[in-house]
C-alpha cells in the first residue's frame, strides 16, 4: 500500500488501555522518568510490523497541575504513549470502585465482597456515572489524536463504554473491543444494573473479541437475552445491522523465552536453581496475588498431597511467587495475610530445621530469573478460580522443552481450551482432585510427559501474541464500518 508521495503507507493502530504500558516516576517540577513495562500486549503489538501502534491510556499517576501534565504528555510521546489525566476522585470511583469493585469479580463469577455487599450497591449509580465519566474522558483524547484511516483497538473490562462514545462523535471510526477477562454467564450478567447500556455500548464496536468462544457464546447470549437482538453465527443482528463477535486466544511472545534459556546470566540463574534444589523435585506457582488465582486453594491442595503421601515430603518443594496487587484494598490484605497464615502453618507442620516444602515469596521477579524457574521446573500449578486466558501456562511451556515438566491446569481459564490436551486438568475447587494430580504429575512417565509437552509447546509457539494482534486487527479491517449505535428498546 502507498501513499501519494510514493512513501510506504502503515495504518495508524490506536491502542486504549486503562494503562499505559510505562510506569512513570516524577523527578521534578517538568521532569519524569518513564520505564516501559513489557507486559503481553506490548510484545504482541512491537511485532505487529504492518501498523503503527500509539498507546492512549492513564499513567497510572495523579497530575493535578499543568506543568506536570505537559511535562509527561511530551517524555510520553517521545514512547509513543499519549496519555489520558485522571483525578483522584474519578480514580476511586471508576477504578477501584466500578472496575474492580464490580465488574471483576462479577466477571470471574466471584460475587460482590461479603462485608460491603450492601455498600457497594448503594454506590453503584454513583460508580457508574464516574465509569462513563472516565471512559468518555479516554474517548475525548482518542478524538483529538485520531486522524482518517486509523483504527482504533479498545481493550478490557474498564473500557466497555468506549465504544459507543466513539461512534457517537464520528460513525466512521473502526473501532474493535477486546475482552482479557472472562464474559460470564447471561445469568450473572443479568444482575449487574447497568448490564443493557454496557452491552449496547459494546455493540456499537465494529468487532467484539474474546479469548474464548464460550465467553463469545456468553455474551452473545446475553445480548439475545437481555436486549432482545439476534444471535447469529457472525456475531449480534439488530434491525440488519451486525456486530461481528468472534474468540481471538491470545498467546506470548514464545521466541522471547526460549531466546532467554540461552543467555549466560539466565544459564547461571539455572545452575544455582538446580544446586539449590538438588534432590527435589520442584513444583511452581506465579500469580498475581488475586481471588481468582486459587493461591490459598492450591497450597491447601498440596497441604494435602504432603499429608496423603509422606514417601514425598522430603522430596519435593512448592515455590510461590506472588505479585502483590491492589495492596491497598481489606478484601487483598485479608487474602495476602490468609495466604501467609497457610504457608506458616503447613511449613512447621512439614518442615525440618533445614527445609521447608513452601517457599512463598511476595513479589514479582524479573523476566531472566523467572524464565530460570521456569526451565527448572518439574510441574507447574495453575489453579485460578476464573482466569480468562492465564499466560503463565503458556510461558512455562515455553521454557520446558529440555526438561518436559508438567502443566497442571484449572478446568476455568481459558488456557485450558488449548492447553488441555497436554495438561493434566482440575477443579480448583476440589483440592482432593488437585492433590492426586500432584501425585499423578511427579509419577508420570518420560513418555506420557514428553507427548502431553510436545502437544502444548506446538500450541505456544504457532498460537503467539504477534499472530493474535495481526488477526484481531486485520479482521478489524475487514469489516463494514456502519452506525452501530443502538437505541434503547
Ligand atoms: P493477568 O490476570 O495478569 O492478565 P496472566 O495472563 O497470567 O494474568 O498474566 C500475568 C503476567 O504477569 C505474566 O506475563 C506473568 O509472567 C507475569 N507475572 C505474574 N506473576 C509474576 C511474578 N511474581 N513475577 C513476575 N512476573 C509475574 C489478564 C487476565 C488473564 C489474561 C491476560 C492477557 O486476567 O486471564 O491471560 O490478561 O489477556
Amino acid at each position: 500500500c502507498e501513499r501519494q508521495d510514493g512513501r510506504p503507507f502503515r495504518q495508524r493502530l490506536l491502542v486504549v488501555a486503562n494503562r499505559l504500558p510505562v510506569s512513570a516516576v516524577r523527578r521534578g517540577e517538568d521532569s519524569w522518568s518513564l520505564e516501559i513495562s513489557a507486559g503481553g500486549l506490548v510484545s504482541a503489538l512491537l511485532g505487529v510490523k504492518e501498523f503503527e501502534a500509539r498507546w492512549i491510556g492513564w499513567a497510572g499517576v495523579n497530575v493535578p497541575d499543568e506543568i506536570g501534565q505537559k511535562a509527561l504528555t511530551k517524555a510520553l510521546a517521545e514512547k509513543r504513549c499519549i496519555p489520558v489525566f485522571l483525578d483522584e476522585e474519578i480514580v476511586h470511583q471508576y477504578y477501584n470502585g466500578y472496575c474492580n469493585n464490580i465488574l471483576w469479580p462479577l466477571f470471574h463469577y466471584l460475587g460482590l465482597p461479603q462485608e460491603d455487599r450492601l455498600a457497594t450497591t448503594r454506590s453503584f449509580q454513583s460508580q457508574f456515572a464516574a465509569y462513563k465519566k472516565a471512559n468518555q474522558m479516554f474517548a475525548d483524547v482518542v478524538n483529538m489524536h485520531y486522524e482518517e484511516g486509523d483504527v482504533v483497538w479498545c481493550h478490557d473490562y474498564h473500557l466497555m463504554y468506549l465504544p459507543e462514545c466513539l461512534k457517537k462523535h464520528n460513525t466512521n471510526m473502526k473501532v474493535g473491543w477486546f475482552l482479557h477477562t472472562p464474559f460470564p454467564s447471561s445469568e450473572i450478567h443479568r444482575t449487574l444494573p447497568s448490564r443493557s447500556e454496557l452491552l449496547r455500548s459494546v455493540l456499537a464496536a465494529d468487532l467484539v473479541g474474546f479469548h474464548t468462544y464460550d465467553y463469545a457464546r456468553h455474551f452473545v447470549s446475553a445480548c439475545t437475552r437481555i436486549l432482545g437482538f439476534e444471535g447469529t453465527p457472525e456475531g449480534v443482528e439488530d434491525q440488519g445491522r451486525l456486530t461481528r463477535v468472534a474468540a481471538f486466544p491470545i498467546g506470548i511472545d514464545s521466541d522471547r523465552f526460549i531466546r532467554a534459556l540461552e543467555l549466560p546470566q539466565v544459564r547461571e540463574h539455572i545452575k544455582d536453581l538446580k544446586e539449590r534444589f538438588s534432590g527435589r523435585k520442584v513444583m511452581l506457582g506465579v500469580d498475581r496475588l488475586d481471588m481468582i488465582k486459587g493461591i490459598p486453594q492450591k497450597i491447601l491442595a498440596f497441604e494435602k498431597f504432603l499429608e496423603e503421601n509422606p514417601y514425598w515430603r522430603d522430596k519435593v518443594v512448592l515455590l510461590q511467587i506472588a505479585v502483590p496487587t491492589r495492596t491497598d484494598v481489606p478484601e487483598y490484605q485479608k487474602l495476602t495475610s490468609q495466604v501467609h497464615e497457610i504457608v506458616g502453618r503447613i511449613n512447621g507442620r512439614f518442615g525440618s530445621l533445614t527445609a521447608v516444602p513452601i517457599h512463598h515469596l511476595d513479589r514479582s521477579l524479573d523476566f531472566q530469573a523467572l524464565c530460570a524457574l521456569y526451565a527448572v521446573t518439574d510441574v507447574a500449578l495453575v489453579t485460578s478460580l476464573r482466569d480468562g486466558m492465564n499466560l503463565v501456562s503458556y510461558e512455562f511451556v515455553a521454557c520446558q522443552d529440555a526438561k518436559k515438566g508438567v502443566l497442571i491446569l484449572s478446568e476455568f481459564a481459558g488456557a485450558a481450551q488449548s492447553l488441555g490436551a497436554g495438561a493434566i486438568l482440575v477443579n480448583p475447587w476440589n483440592i482432593t482432585e488437585v492433590a492426586a494430580s500432584i501425585s499423578q504429575a511427579l509419577n508420570m512417565s518420560a513418555e506420557e510427559r514428553e507427548k502431553r509437552h510436545q502437544h502444548n509447546f506446538h500450541h505456544v509457539t504457532s498460537h503467539t501474541a504477534q499472530e493474535w494482534a495481526e488477526t484481531f486487527v486485520s479482521e478489524l479491517n475487514d469489516t463494514v464500518v456502519e452506525a452501530k449505535l443502538r437505541t434503547s428498546k
